[in-house]
């Protein structure tokens, strides 16, 4: 008997992802470098499906049935590349390897174009969910040719979550677009959890409610549109006491946020496709500002406003907070959106934005009932300018606005950071607004470099002769 599938890498996530094929009824090969792995593997759940371990990359290719489809799970980069390097004489043209770990897309475009040369489809699966999505559903962002998607997809979709009967998996695009999307998928989990948090601390500091207390308000978010994994998980956090000191044990974590990486990578990319995704970055710099433990203990003195928000009524603010962050989400979702739809074009890849949020309504860290009105507001107009637009979004948010900016000129008086929910609203006045400053930008860069500037009422590119007083401007065209 030959196997369906194989996985090189079982680590938590590639054993995980192995057992879930087998659950399914695939016959999965095994194969880790070191062996000890495969052999833990099959001893520990070798009774849950059919599998065959393999102690070589020889032996592993040879138990596929052919076209071969093998799955790699190892350490992004250079583990990756060196497993590649070992698969590719071994396997035949048509054949099928998968890269579901956390590649860079642009690593991801550059493997599928090497293999291409092999006649062998490279396909770089973004898989988001952890170890527990990988064991029960994750949600899998596959890259590469439709023709590897052909004999790859029935299985990927198998062993996806599955909400109201669609999987949470279908080809995103060719080459690199699935590892994109699920770049852009943490980026957004970064903004996420960064406005969760200012959340959380608006309650804390503005109402001097304990974690535990605050764990109840998000349980009760938890019923209605903010409803998500996320929050639901915030609950859990924010509810939990430490065994050792009896404190809730958000209260005895190091206030230093890690990172490894994706939100990082995101907001390059954004950069180099001139995608404002303000929440984003505000998110991975909120990280990076917890961590600089020299320079907060330096600036721990400097004065701040005195006093206490103030406020009267514990309801109300409770629901001001609520609606600010979920206009903020809103905002962070929408420019993950964009940068997916300016990815998409700039690589050609003709990425369908409402199915990235279908499959992203389960089994990821991002999944939420609000995913299903991006999906509608992309069904009813494919090429909408920005979710903002859309009418269900413009109405919350359009209601939402007045506590959000409550909130925002709150925290701001009062001296709390909220840079996710700030960013967030400037953005949205920036992009409501009928002028921008950006044209005394514009002058000052023609003042200082000659770098010209376009006229709302005439054609053309205009440079004035500023040194030359009575000379006004020309027409550099
Ligand atoms: P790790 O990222 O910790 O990698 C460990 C695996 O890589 C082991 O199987 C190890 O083999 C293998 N490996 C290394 Br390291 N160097 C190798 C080399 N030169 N040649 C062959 N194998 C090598 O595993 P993980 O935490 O299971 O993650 C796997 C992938 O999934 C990563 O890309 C990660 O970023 C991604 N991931 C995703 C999520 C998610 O939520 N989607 C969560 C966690 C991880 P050994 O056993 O012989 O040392």
């Amino acid at each position: 008997e030959k196997a369906q599938i194989g996985v090189t890498g079982l680590a938590v996530m590639g054993r995980n992802l192995a057992r879930n094929l087998a659950r399914h009824g695939h016959t999965v090969a095994l194969h880790n470098r070191s062996q000890a792995r495969t052999d833990a593997l099959v001893a520990d759940h070798g009774d849950e499906g059919d599998f065959i371990p393999a102690s070589s990359m020889q032996e592993f290719v040879a138990s596929l049935e052919k076209p071969r489809r093998v799955i790699i799970m190892v350490k992004a980069g250079g583990p990756t590349d060196a497993v590649i390097d070992e698969l590719v004489p071994l396997m035949e043209p048509g054949d099928v390897i998968v890269d579901g770990g956390n590649a860079l897309f642009t690593d991801t475009r550059r493997r599928e174009a090497e293999l291409r040369k092999h006649e062998l489809n490279f396909v770089g699966a973004g898989i988001s969910g952890g170890e527990e999505g990988a064991l029960n559903g994750p949600s899998i962002m596959p890259g590469g040719s439709v023709e590897a998607y052909e004999s790859l997809g029935p299985l990927l979709e198998s062993i996806a979550a599955n909400v109201d009967g669609t999987p949470c998996c279908t080809h995103v695009g060719p080459d690199g677009a699935g590892h994109f999307v699920k770049m852009v998928h943490n980026g957004i989990e970064y903004a996420d959890m960064q406005l969760i948090g200012e959340a959380y601390d608006l309650l804390r500091s503005g109402l001097g409610m304990t974690p535990a207390e605050i764990a109840g308000v998000f349980r009760q978010w938890n019923t209605g549109d903010l409803e998500s994994y996320l929050v639901e998980i915030t609950a859990e956090v924010l509810g939990h006491v430490d065994a050792d000191s009896g404190k809730p044990l958000v209260d005895v974590i190091t206030d230093a946020a890690e990172q490894k990486g994706t939100g990082r990578w995101t907001v390059q990319s954004a950069l180099d496709l001139g995608v404002p995704v303000t929440g984003i970055a505000e998110a991975v710099f909120a990280r990076a500002l917890s961590g600089h433990a020299e320079q907060r203990v330096a600036a721990r003195e400097l004065p701040g406003p005195s006093g206490g928000w103030g406020v009267t009524d514990r309801d109300a603010f409770i629901s001001d907070v609520r609606e600010a962050l979920y206009a903020s989400k809103v905002v962070a979702y929408a420019q993950g959106f964009d940068q997916i739809r300016a990815g998409s074009q700039a690589y050609e890849w003709d990425v369908h934005l409402g199915e990235m949020a279908t499959i992203w309504r389960g089994g990821c860290i991002i999944r939420a009932r609000f995913l299903n009105r991006i999906r509608e507001a992309y069904d009813k107009q494919a090429d909408l300018p920005t979710l903002l637009v859309d009418d269900y979004f413009s109405s919350v948010v359009g209601q939402a606005q007045s506590a959000w900016r409550r909130v925002v000129a709150g925290a701001a008086q009062y001296g709390l950071p909220v840079p996710g929910f700030a960013s967030a609203l400037s953005y949205y006045d920036g992009l409501r607004a009928s002028r921008l400053p950006a044209a005394l930008t514009q002058g000052l860069r023609d003042f200082f470099g000659a770098h010209t500037y376009r006229r709302i009422d005439k054609d053309g590119t205009f440079h004035t002769l500023w040194a030359e007083e009575g000379r006004p401007e020309i027409s550099a065209d």
